[in-house]
């Protein structure tokens, strides 16, 4: 083994044993008691570091990350999705306006560019952490009187189904990779340019109409994306 995959895979039972936001030992301290040099210390807590196993704070030291969320790619909404991990989610509306869809929304929603459509832009936090900044797109008409303060202490997709009767049954989503703009770092309390990932999600009713289009950031070093994968085995 090379002394740099040993020094990380000790640094590696070094986080297994201490807990989430705990500091681990100065690089010069960690060379001493592994007996390599202080230049493999810090490549090895580099890799660490970008793998978001650990965070580097300016001035105070290296702490124990809080383990990333293994997002399923599934049909879930962020509030069920918290619940299930034994999360409390919760939602700050930064804006919502009413506003004519235009041509390219329009054409997203299945409605006329004059239809108004209501734009929301949430943070969304787990345990009081800011995880993802979600912007939500809908028709109007499919939802008369939803307020700022209705979606800070009430699931969308619950109101959907017990306000306005519609039941969401699938949609597409794409992923990509990204990095925070200005604003974003700001809402999510990141640095300029984190490492993100950027949702964009329409989903569908039983009625078959378009119900959402959600363009949402989330944090790149609190979430990884999780398949199950299955494969027919072909017959022979
Ligand atoms: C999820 C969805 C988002 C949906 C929201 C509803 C992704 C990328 N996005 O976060 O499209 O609007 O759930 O959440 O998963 P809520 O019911 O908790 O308001």
């Amino acid at each position: 083994m090379t002394k740099q995959r040993e020094t990380r895979d000790r640094v590696f039972d070094l986080i297994d044993r201490l807990g989430v936001g705990e500091a681990i030992p100065s690089e010069r301290q960690l060379s001493a008691e592994f007996g390599v040099s202080r230049l493999t210390v810090r490549a090895a807590l580099d890799n660490l570091v970008r793998e978001g196993l650990l965070v580097r704070r300016r001035g105070s030291g290296t702490f124990v990350s809080e383990p990333k969320i293994a997002q399923e790619l599934t049909m879930t909404s962020f509030t069920e999705d918290m619940r299930r991990r034994g999360m409390v989610p919760g939602s700050r509306t930064v804006e919502l306006k009413s506003q004519p869809a235009g041509a390219w929304l329009g054409r997203i929603l299945h409605v006329s560019p004059s239809d108004s459509v209501v734009v929301v832009k949430r943070v969304r936090l787990a345990d009081h952490e800011t995880m993802a900044i979600e912007t939500l797109h809908v028709r109007a008409s499919l939802v008369p009187g939803l307020s700022a303060a209705d979606l800070e202490s009430h699931s969308f997709y619950t109101l959907l189904s017990d306000r306005y009767g519609i039941d969401i049954v699938g949609g597409l989503q794409t992923i990509e990779p990204t990095v925070t703009n200005e604003e974003e770092s700001e809402l999510l309390g990141v640095p300029l340019h984190s490492p993100a990932f950027l949702f964009e999600r329409t989903t569908r009713s039983s009625e078959g109409g378009i119900v959402e289009y959600v363009r949402s950031i989330y944090r790149g070093d609190r979430y990884r994306l999780v398949t199950e994968l299955n494969r027919d085995v072909p017959r022979r």
